[in-house]
This record gives C-alpha cells, sequence and structure tokens, in this order.
C-alpha cells in the first residue's frame, strides 16, 4: 500500500524529543527520513536514561522510528559539502538546535534558500522572536512559559507540569502540521519558506481555554470553578483548577474501590447538564432532579462539593470498570484513571495499532506508541529505530550518487565513522 507521504525527504536535524516527535510523525506517514547525527555520538537521547547497557535507550528508540541514521561532522569542511548535497535534495530540513546553531554550521535561512529555493526549513525554538529568542527550552521550562503550569495543580499548592509533553511531542505536532501545509503551500507557488514553532507559543495554543478564562475574570468570579462554591475570592489571573473540568461541564476525579491501597483506583466523573436525571437516579438521590437548588445547572453550581462528595459515596463501592460500565450506556461521561501498567496491557489499544511491539537488534522487543492518527487508506507501520549510523553508506551511495571510493574517504578522514555490523535480525 503506498504511503502519503512517498517520495518527499526530510533532512531531519533533529535531537532530544521535540524535533524527533515531528520527523518520526513524517516518516510513519512515508516520507524518507534522514537522520544526521555526530559521528560516534549521535542523538543525545541514544545514551540517555539508559536501561539495558550498550543499547540506544527507549527515549531514542521511541522517537525515531521508521528514519534512517547517516553519521557526519559538519562542522568539517568535507562534511559541509555533504550536507549542501542533502540540503540540496531534500525536501524539507527540520532542526531544533539551540538558536544561532545551524548559521554557526554556515547554514543560515539565506544560504539554505540559495542552495534550494525549493526547500522548507523547519525549526522547533524555545521562544520566538524577543528577548528570551537565544535561550535554550526544555520541555518544562516551555510548561512554565506557556502559562500551563501557573493553572495547573491545585490552589493552595504551587505550579505543576504535567506528565504529557506538551512542550516537546506537542510542539512537534505543530510543527508537522506546519510542514504539510508549507509542502502543500509549494505544490502550489513552488517555492519553499521558513517555518518555526516555539515552544512557548505550541504550549499556549493547547492552553487557550485558560487564556479564555483570564478575560472571563474581568466579568466575575468563575462559577464553574470550584473554588467559587468554597468561597475563596479569584485573585488576578486564572488560577489553579485541581481536577476541575475546564468547560461548562463540572467534572472532578472521584475515588472508586480499592482506592486505599490502588494509587489509580479513580474515575473522572461529569455531571453533564443533559443528563442529570440519570446521575440522579445512579447515585439513589432522585430528588435532586427537581428540589430546587439541584434541578438547574446554575443553581448547583455552589454545591459542587456537596454533589461531588455524593457522587464518591457511590463510585467508592464500585471499581473504576464498573463505573464505566454502569454510566457509559447511560451517555453520563467518565473515564477510568488509566495507569501506564493497564495501557501497556490494554489489548484493544494493541489491536488498533496504538501500542505496538517492536523488535531492536541490541535490546530485543519493546513496547511503543504508534501513530495517533488513522487512515483508511494506508497502513502505518512501525518499524525499529536505526543504530547509529547504520544507513551512512547507502544514503551517500544512492540518495547523493557518492562513489564506494568516496565513501571510504569520508570514513577514514572522520568525516563519517564506521558502522558497527548488525547480528542477525
Ligand atoms: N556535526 C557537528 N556538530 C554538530 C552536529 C553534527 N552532526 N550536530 C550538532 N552539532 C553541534 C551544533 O552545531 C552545536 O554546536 P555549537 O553550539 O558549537 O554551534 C552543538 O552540536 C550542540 O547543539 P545544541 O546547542 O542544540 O545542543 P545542546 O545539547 O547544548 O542543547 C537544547 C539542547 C535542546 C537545549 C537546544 O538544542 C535547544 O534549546 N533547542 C531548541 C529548543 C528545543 O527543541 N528544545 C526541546 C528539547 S527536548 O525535546
Amino acid at each position: 500500500m503506498s504511503k502519503a507521504l512517498d517520495g518527499v525527504k526530510i533532512l531531519d536535524f533533529t535531537h532530544v524529543q521535540s524535533g524527533p516527535t515531528c520527523t518520526q510523525l513524517l516518516a510513519w506517514f512515508g516520507a524518507d527520513v534522514i537522520k544526521v547525527e555526530r559521528p560516534g555520538v549521535g542523538d543525545a537521547t541514544r545514551k540517555q536514561l539508559v536501561d539495558v547497557e550498550g543499547a540506544d535507550s527507549l527515549y531514542f528508540t521511541m522517537l525515531n522510528h521508521n528514519k534512517r541514521s547517516i553519521t557526519l561532522n559538519t562542522k568539517n569542511e568535507k562534511g559541509k559539502e555533504v550536507l549542501e548535497r542533502l540540503v540540496k535534495t531534500c525536501d524539507v530540513l527540520v532542526e531544533n538546535f539551540a538558536p544561532g546553531a545551524l548559521d554557526r554550521m554556515g547554514f543560515s535561512w539565506e544560504r539554505i534558500q540559495e542552495i534550494n529555493p525549493r526547500m522548507i526549513m523547519a525549526s522547533v525554538k524555545g521562544f520566538g522572536p524577543g528577548p528570551y529568542e537565544d535561550c535554550k527550552v526544555y520541555e518544562n521550562v516551555a510548561q512554565c512559559a506557556g502559562g500551563s503550569a501557573s493553572t495547573t495543580g491545585f490552589l493552595d499548592g504551587p505550579p505543576v507540569v504535567t506528565g504529557a509533553q506538551i512542550g516537546d511531542s506537542g510542539t512537534g505536532l505543530h510543527l508537522a502540521l506546519g510542514i504539510m501545509t508549507a509542502l502543500f503551500h509549494r505544490e502550489r507557488t513552488g517555492k519553499g519558506q521558513k517555518v518555526l514553532a516555539p515552544m512557548q507559543d505550541g504550549v499556549l495554543n493547547l492552553c487557550r481555554v485558560k487564556l479564555r478564562d483570564q478575560q472571563r475574570l474581568k466579568a466575575g468570579p468563575l462559577k464553574e470553578y470550584s473554588q467559587f462554591g468554597e468561597g475563596i475570592p479569584f485573585g488576578e489571573a486564572t488560577p489553579r483548577a485541581g481536577n476541575d473540568s475546564g468547560g461548562g461541564q463540572p467534572g472532578r476525579i472521584l475515588k472508586c474501590k480499592g482506592w486505599e491501597t490502588d494509587p489509580n483506583a479513580y474515575t473522572y466523573f461529569i455531571t453533564q447538564a443533559a443528563v442529570w436525571e440519570k446521575i440522579c437516579d445512579v447515585i439513589g438521590e432522585p430528588e435532586w432532579k427537581t428540589k430546587a437548588g439541584y434541578a438547574t445547572p446554575p443553581e448547583r453550581l455552589d454545591k459542587l462539593n456537596e454533589i461531588f462528595e455524593r457522587i464518591e459515596q457511590w463510585t467508592m463501592t464500585k471499581s473504576k470498570f464498573e463505573v464505566m460500565e454502569i454510566c457509559n450506556p447511560l451517555d453520563i461521561p467518565v473515564g477510568p484513571i488509566l495507569s501506564m501498567k493497564e495501557i501497556a496491557e490494554d489489548e484493544g489499544l494493541r489491536k488498533t495499532g496504538t501500542v505496538v511491539e517492536v523488535d531492536h537488534p541490541e535490546r530485543g522487543p519493546y513496547l511503543t506508541v504508534g501513530s495517533p492518527i488513522k487512515f483508511s487508506g494506508m497502513d502505518v507501520e512501525v518499524k525499529r529505530s536505526p543504530l547509529l549510523g547504520e544507513h551512512t553508506a547507502e544514503i551517500l551511495k544512492d540518495v547523493l550518487g557518492y562513489s564506494e571510493e568516496e565513501v571510504e574517504e569520508l570514513k577514514s578522514t572522520g568525516v563519517t565513522d564506521v558502522v558497527k555490523k548488525i547480528a542477525a535480525e
């Protein structure tokens, strides 16, 4: 089956997480992603959080599927020549170096345009143009600067970062969309362009409901926030809202049977207005359907603590899956708090290819997350990540037209390096 991005060549100059998530998506969808790495070293994540001595880490393998790896010292003159040929040949260059690194290497946007006017150059940086544009940025810094941390956590506690990597993987997703848009535009104009996805901007985009609430504060207290019902005054900025639901339908995380010993025996429960009557019946409070102060959503806003405490008395008599089984047929929106262990063992996610087992010559089988986007006209097959420089010779010869002798010379002068042989797979 052909892939949507067959024939698109990506010069993948990314490392760590944000950039690699972007190019992994493009690789899954059929692009030929050529990952350029420093000889002998490679992407720093290969050797970070190592769990199997001598093997590429899960950090690396889970972010670099379906790619090819070439080692190249791009600070060496001969290496720059190879890189220039790659720029000429490829459709997109993706990078997430610290600000200015590509310019220092001699590959400014102006130079890239000279080499290949059709090139799309796509970058992740921590911040967009402005006072912080030169800063190096990692995930949690972006979560803090993008408004997520100040609005996550409980009112009486410090700001909290979330486990979802919205700064890195979230920005990678944004960049992938930017690249696809620029490729589509190039179809019409024949010209490439520069695409920038700053991590602060990506996080803020995902936090837009919190900027919505910032502006709503001018009109009075945010009545759907628990603190309204608790009589706690609002300050000048959108507060942390614990586990309150982000929209107009109040929700909370509630204990389920076994919560005393299982840290994930909880459910998310939403008191959607449309199913209020069914909720009242399920929890054994049928009179709340018509009782003054309980019957309509606005009346209930100052009683959310009491209401959720009552619902929790009911959820505590059931497992999180029983809550789901009872509420789902009634259209009451609930969701179990799933642990990573439960997700790893979830048969449904395996069947859909969202959790995939991949084999690797150095580390053996491991689990990864497959494409979260499904297509009716294309299968997304997850192939193991490349070893460092595994495809150096084939890329130099088949993509760039180097001869065997020239490849040997590049190796002997350290521009690229000799690649270890892979035991039979
Ligand atoms: N050959 C020779 N040199 C190479 C090379 C190659 N193949 N690949 C990279 N290098 C060089 C770069 O040119 C750079 O050299 P200079 O600093 O001398 O110009 C150097 O390696 C290191 O690049 P870096 O500064 O990007 O790396 P770092 O580990 O110090 O910083 C990070 C990492 C992530 C903080 C920084 O890259 C950054 O801020 N990136 C943008 C934001 C971002 O993506 N953050 C997400 C990180 S987690 O996903």
